[in-house]
């Protein structure tokens, strides 16, 4: 094998183990056990949601970035942003990837097995935005139920004001301007070995774990 064969090998060895400059995503740990949020998400479709799925978006994002030394150290969420600016070669993967890595972290964070209510500045946007809670609630499921094939349902905020949104795939309300306070996994993984195709009863027990003290500090942290 020659110098440069070997040199090949090895930047592809450190490719596959996304260890090149820029691949600097990781899987977060979860903020709590893998069955505290028992029944509504049970412990085995928690395990490989973030174990497997979400691990995959961070491998595949670190292999992406690690073609590109000048993106290393860019936050996702800049890179989300402003995808017009990634480079052709690795945008869709970013998008994907980076979307995939981004929106799993902020989900994870979202849910909690100690779900209280919407409180101060939050509860005020909702109650200016869709009256009562409850109704909220019924349009943010319609919403999801409405998601053909994979996505997301989104609450965003601009300027204070919250609106509902729906994304495919893994796209985030990022791309588009808005700034997500917080969203739900409409993919049938989310769901599946729990609720086959039921995502009316996934989404109707994913409700009663939305962690709403994080999500109302995280209206006021995003400019609510
Ligand atoms: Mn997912």
């Amino acid at each position: 094998m020659n110098r440069r064969k070997i040199l090949h090998c090895t930047a592809a060895a450190f490719l596959a183990a996304g260890k090149l400059p820029g691949a600097e995503a990781t899987l977060p740990k979860l903020p709590y056990a893998v069955d505290a949020l028992e029944p509504f998400v049970d412990a085995r479709t928690m395990e490989i949601h973030h174990g497997k799925h979400h691990q995959a978006y961070v491998d595949n994002l670190n292999k992406a970035l690690a073609t590109q030394p000048a993106l290393a150290g860019k936050p996702v969420e800049e890179l989300l942003k402003n995808l017009s600016a990634v480079p052709d070669s690795i945008r869709g993967a970013v998008r994907n990837n980076g979307g995939g890595h981004w929106n799993h972290s902020l989900f994870w964070q979202t849910l909690g097995p100690n779900p209280a209510a919407p409180k101060g500045k939050l509860a005020a946007a909702i109650a200016k935005a869709f009256g009562r809670q409850a109704a909220f609630e019924d349009k943010l499921r319609a919403a999801g139920l409405s998601v053909f094939g994979s996505g997301w349902v989104w609450v965003t905020t601009r300027n204070g004001l919250l609106t509902i949104e729906t994304s495919p795939n893994q796209d985030s309300p990022l791309m588009s301007g808005l700034t997500p306070v917080f969203g739900i996994d409409v993919w049938v993984h989310a769901y599946y070995l729990k609720y086959q195709n039921r995502r009316a009863d996934y989404l109707a027990a994913v409700m009663k774990v939305i962690h709403w003290d994080f999500v109302s500090r995280r209206y006021e942290e995003v400019g609510g």
